[in-house]
């Protein structure tokens, strides 16, 4: 028998009677409504200190911040256990796990059946997007987890703003489902990070239900941020003519004044989050970059058919190993407070660190599984500090450079898209799409070189099309049609660029500085959209000359420019065999456009 039941806060009838009947199916002890109240909050970071979940960060060097570690068990997204469950398993596509929707609904019954005992189920609404925006979704996870709620406050907009626009019952909510699966029975103790070895991330694109179990960790957990944002909001994307992308945002202002603002998607390792807080470079005082996201973009065609984007999310949750003053000051400002660290290093002072965040690391700290860790230890047994997944979550709102239009209802003009994987050969720093069609091209047989961060072969080309790879919610085919007649809805399309901050010379030196010099690129794009910049045509498309870059404050000289830029006929030859493998496994639903801009490729080399 449930004991308590806090009072519903919503008059809408089909919310109220959802929660029953998942409190019916899970059993838990209490339920509660989250407000979204920095008093909730603070009662809420209170029982995970009671727990040992949390620890509170020392208040003079970190107001207001968190440390947790996870089960070790529980340390990222589990791409195995993630399932879209459409009516046709042909709707999912050879790059998700399906399962029969009949089949997964009767085992996750199983599952959740009393799952929740001893626990307090929350019910959270939150918007994905602005508040009343109407570019927004809304959502409602519940959960039995006080560290999910707690980082989805910070990451999405939540509670009775939220309730009151669902009683407004004009638009449809998707119900998110989150279990931890740990169920606590009499007087069982609970433990710090509770969780189950058997996960399920399951998706019903059909229904618009995600239901999550087993995993306390970031997108397992955090149903708004990947499993909504992107592999659920994929599908109402196709379905409504708009795109949802795992892109940053950034307004690029010129020394004029004018923004600029662009989305790009990179695969994992490959700096996102540097990149939508970049500073300005020596040399070129006057322009700078405006972060409006860092991780998920919702592009929408207007009525004058141009895209506007939304960042749906309000916070950042970001890899922490390699995040320092050098590499990121303006992440390092924005979680100087009111952050969330989990699975970094905890150091005696009360503070936390990371592999990158100085070049002296502390004399001895206690390591993301709470073991004592020295430079010695780690010198001898290899074990880092914190763990390579380690995160922060951090509000949106702190960051020193958030954009002023970044909640902005009506989202911000998108004027071009970058795409960019790390490449040591082939890929030039930067070229850009001849045309909308060959940048949606390039963009499905965009690769990455596996780093160490993640599992398999070092060094291996990885297909990882539009970065979507594991966020796509249905055929990545069809997604790649979607990309193809969005066109229809545009009076100008998007300029399209690659590029490249990795690439690297015969004896294994990166070409390109990277970081902050990456602003010169920036403004060759800018310039390009605006009409002002030169290309050279190549058989990838058009490359900057070396004159058309700004070179006001880095010495870089032009043979190793025209290395960076190289296009090798012989090693591009290669890279469209390559092509070849994602596009076998997608034949049946690639739009005819692939194969003609494929074609097309081939002749120009
Ligand atoms: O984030 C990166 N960016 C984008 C920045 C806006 N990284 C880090 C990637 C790991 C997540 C980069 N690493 C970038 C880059 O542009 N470039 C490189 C490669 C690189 C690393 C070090 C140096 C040069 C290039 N140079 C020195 O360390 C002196
Ligand atoms: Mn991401």
């Amino acid at each position: 028998m449930i004991k308590t039941i806090s009072a519903p806060l919503t008059t809408n009838k089909h919310l109220a009677r959802w929660v029953e009947k998942m409190a019916d199916l899970t059993q838990p002890d209490t339920i509660h409504w989250i407000d979204g109240s920095q008093a909730e909050y603070d009662f809420l970071c209170g029982k995970l200190m009671d727990v040992g979940t949390f620890t509170k960060l020392n208040p003079d060097l970190w107001p207001g911040c968190f440390y947790a570690r996870s089960d070790a068990k529980d340390v990222a997204r589990v791409e195995e256990r993630t399932y879209i469950c459409s009516l046709s398993k042909d709707n999912a596509g050879p790059t998700n796990n399906w399962e029969d929707p009949f089949v997964m609904r009767r085992k996750l019954k199983q599952l959740f059946r009393g799952c929740m005992r001893g626990r307090t189920m929350y019910v959270l609404a939150f918007s994905m997007g602005p508040v009343g925006s109407p570019m927004s979704q809304l959502g409602v996870q519940l959960t039995d987890s006080e560290y999910a709620v707690v980082n989805m406050r910070i990451m999405a907009r939540v509670g009775l703003p939220v309730l009151a626009e669902i009683d407004k019952d004009i638009q449809r909510v998707v119900s998110c489902m989150h279990s931890v699966g740990a169920p606590l029975l009499g007087r069982q103790k609970d433990v710090p990070w509770p969780c189950n070895d058997e996960k399920y991330i399951v998706h019903f694109p059909e229904t618009r239900e995600i239901w999550s179990y087993g995993s306390g960790y970031g997108g397992n957990a955090l149903l708004g941020k990947k499993c909504f944002a992107l592999r659920i909001a994929s599908n109402i994307a196709r379905d409504e003519g708009w795109m949802a992308e795992h892109m940053l945002i950034v307004g690029l202002e010129n020394p004029q004044g004018q923004k600029t603002y662009v989305a790009a998607a990179f695969p994992s390792a490959c700096g996102k989050t540097n990149f939508a807080m970049m500073v300005t470079p020596r040399g070129m005082e006057g322009w700078k970059v405006w972060t409006v996201g860092d991780d998920i973009a919702w592009i929408k065609p207007d009525a004058n058919g141009s895209l506007r984007a939304i960042n749906p999310e309000s916070g950042f949750f970001g890899v922490a190993p390699g995040t320092s003053a050098k590499t990121n000051p303006n992440a390092m400002a924005t979680l100087r407070k009111n952050t969330i660290f989990t699975n970094v290093a905890l150091t005696p002072d009360g503070g936390v660190w990371w592999e990158g965040m100085t070049d002296i690391p502390p004399a001895e700290c206690l390591d993301w599984k709470g073991q004592r860790w020295t430079p010695e230890i780690a010198k001898a047994t290899g074990a880092t500090a914190a763990h390579p997944n380690g995160r922060f979550t951090a509000p949106a709102s702190q960051c020193p450079v958030i954009d002023e239009s970044w909640e902005s209802p009506a989202g911000v003009p998108i004027s071009a898209i970058i795409f960019g994987g790390r490449r040591s050969t082939t890929m030039p720093l930067v070229f850009q799409a001849f045309n909308w069609s060959a940048g949606v091209y390039s963009a499905a047989t965009m690769g990455s070189e596996t780093t160490a961060a993640a599992a398999g072969a070092l060094g291996k080309v990885r297909r990882d099309p539009m970065a979507m790879l594991p966020f796509c919610g249905y055929h990545m085919g069809d997604y790649f049609r979607h990309w193809i007649r969005m066109q229809r809805s545009l009076s100008t399309t998007p300029r399209v660029f690659h590029v490249n901050w990795f690439r690297k010379s015969e004896n294994g030196k990166f070409l390109w500085p990277g970081f902050s010099e990456n602003m010169r690129v920036l403004k060759w794009i800018v310039d390009r959209v605006g009409g002002r910049a030169q290309g050279k045509e190549t058989p990838i498309g058009w490359t900057p000359h070396y004159e058309d870059i700004y070179w006001n404050g880095l010495e870089f000289p032009q043979a190793q420019f025209d290395e960076l830029q190289r296009v090798d006929r012989a090693a591009w030859k290669q890279e469209v065999m390559g092509h070849e493998e994602l596009f076998i496994a997608l034949h049946d639903h690639l739009p005819p456009e692939m194969i003609y801009e494929r074609e097309l490729l081939i002749c120009r080399l």
